[in-house]
């Protein structure tokens, strides 16, 4: 069985999860759902990133310093329950205060010191608390960061250095042979620019930090939480620990991010993965970043929101589809509750959830709501794309494929007018257009499985057509599954109209 192994950033618990976080986590959960569909052994990594001083100075505000470790519990806790709530498909949560991830640290320290590649010097500059990062001077805008708008702190420390720049070369090389590996293309020029121009050897230690992992031989210093934080991608399956369980897994099949933290997974990460003498992940893929009707999400701006708030509204289902409908994946785009009520109404309540209320009405009313007869049918031009679009991470290309069909049995509808076709007692007809028709639902079913799981399974039970859970994708999209004289239950609207105030 091939194996599917997927991450996403493992985020800073200094805040509760926000409709971001969401986002990566809510698109890595829709290939994580579509690979076990497709028959893959898959595992699914997400976690929390917990030697950040961010985390700290959180702790500090209210007056919990002294309780670290409580805080992050706590913390780690609801970032947990969020995404249980979320019903993301995880298979590990992992945290970087665990034993396990320790010991991988301690052990890829090594390796790589062993390698030569780690090295005392003194490093000063500017300091980002918010990027956890050194920013050039040539960066800041009037003396902020530009992402986090605030001050960074001036630093000047004997630290350890990963000699990043030795791997210069090799880094241009294997971009160059693996044209995927990193995805979207713009981001790939965007680091072989940086990587050419603007890489420099990195410190990876902090004397004047207390919280995080020690220096092994070291006490006096705290690794870098870049450095330990990346490593959490080998400790998830096993590195370290359970070299079996790592041999199966590793290399990942595909670091899903955002564009922010691209240069750490696609520049540091892969140095010190060929430092260590590991292979690379198959795929980085960075998406884009959204917006808050027009403006960036902040803390400042007040305007951050937390996905449960949306799903308490409008069903996991709902913000699922909208966030990888309205943004195509690898582009900025903007969320807006107006635009999300605009597509729930039209494509889900009217164009989707009233196909199949109107399918099954008129099953119903000409065939007592039993299936009739099998007719034969091509989608194949449908199916190619949806694979091909979640193959490649186009997540919106794969819904455009499953709305095409949807348009298709709407149209069909429109042009064949059961209703006439009933009248004039044209019984072969109508027989044939329903089958069609509920095989088109059924298939839409199938494929909307890992992107509106809920809908997806209640739409295919009206059918009786809930899958087996040993039966693969391949199997569930040929043609002509719905057996003839089966009974359907209509039951509610799957996507009611929403009542409107005006
Ligand atoms: O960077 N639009 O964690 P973090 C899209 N701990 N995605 C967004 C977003 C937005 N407006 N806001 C947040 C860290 N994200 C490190 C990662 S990994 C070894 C360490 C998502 O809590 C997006 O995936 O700051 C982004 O990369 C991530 O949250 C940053 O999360």
């Amino acid at each position: 069985m091939p194996t599917f192994y997927l991450t996403t950033p493992i985020y800073y618990i200094n805040g509760k999860p926000s409709i971001g976080h969401a986002y990566t986590t809510i698109a890595a959960d829709i290939l994580a759902r579509y690979h076990r569909l497709c028959g893959d052994e898959v595992f699914f990594l997400t976690g929390t990133d917990e030697n950040s001083q961010k985390n700290v100075e959180a702790a500090q505000k209210i007056g919990r310093e002294n309780d670290m470790q409580g805080y992050l519990d706590e913390m780690a806790g609801r970032w947990k329950a969020t995404w249980k709530d979320l019903e993301i498909t995880t298979d590990r949560f992992i945290r970087t205060t665990e034993s396990d991830h320790l010991n991988a640290v301690e052990k890829f320290w090594k390796t790589v010191e062993t390698k030569g590649d780690i090295y005392k010097g003194t490093y000063e500059g500017w300091y980002c608390k918010g990027c956890e990062a050194f920013v050039n001077e040539g960066d800041l805008v009037d003396g902020k960061c530009p992402n986090h708008l605030t001050e960074p702190a001036r630093i000047k420390e004997d630290n350890y250095f990963f000699r990043l720049t030795a791997y210069r070369e090799l880094l241009l090389h294997y971009i160059e042979e693996h044209p995927d590996f990193i995805l979207p293309k713009s981001r790939r020029n965007e680091i072989v620019s940086y990587i050419k121009d603007f890489m420099t050897d990195i410190s990876i230690s902090r004397s004047s930090v207390k919280w995080g992992i020690a220096v092994p031989g070291d006490e006096s210093h705290r690794i870098y939480v870049w450095f330990d934080a990346l490593i959490n991608y080998l400790t998830g399956v096993g590195y370290g620990t359970d070299e079996k369980q790592f041999e199966k897994w590793w290399p990942a099949q595909l670091h899903l991010v955002g564009k922010d933290i691209i240069k750490f997974h696609c520049a540091l990460w892969p140095a010190m993965l060929l430092s260590a003498g590991l292979p690379l992940p198959k795929h980085v893929f960075a998406h884009g970043f959204f917006t808050i009707d027009g403006q960036k999400m902040s803390k400042s701006l007040g305007n951050v929101i937390d996905p449960l708030d949306v799903v308490q509204i409008y069903g996991n289902d709902v913000l699922r589809y909208f966030l990888l409908r309205e943004i195509r994946f690898g582009e900025d785009g903007d969320y807006g509750h107006a635009r999300l009520e605009e597509r729930y109404d039209s494509e889900l309540a009217n164009e989707l959830g009233n196909l199949v209320h109107r399918v099954c009405t008129m099953t119903e009313k000409y065939f007592g709501g039993k299936i009739p007869a099998h007719t034969p049918h091509d989608i194949s031009v449908a199916i190619k794309t949806y694979h091909m679009g979640l193959e490649m991470f186009a997540f919106h290309d794969a819904l455009d494929a499953i709305w095409s069909l949807v348009r298709e049995a709407n149209l069909l509808v429109e042009q064949k007018k059961p209703w006439v076709l009933a009248k004039e007692e044209k019984t072969e007809e109508l027989a044939q257009t329903l089958y069609t028709l509920l095989e088109l639902v059924r298939v839409i079913g199938v494929l909307l499985l890992p992107f509106m799981p809920k809908a997806a399974q209640t739409l295919l039970s009206k059918l009786s057509a809930s899958p087996a859970s040993n039966v693969t994708l391949d199997d569930l999209l040929v043609w002509g599954q719905l057996a003839p004289g089966t009974l359907i239950t209509k039951g509610d609207p799957l996507f009611p109209r929403r009542e409107t105030t005006t």
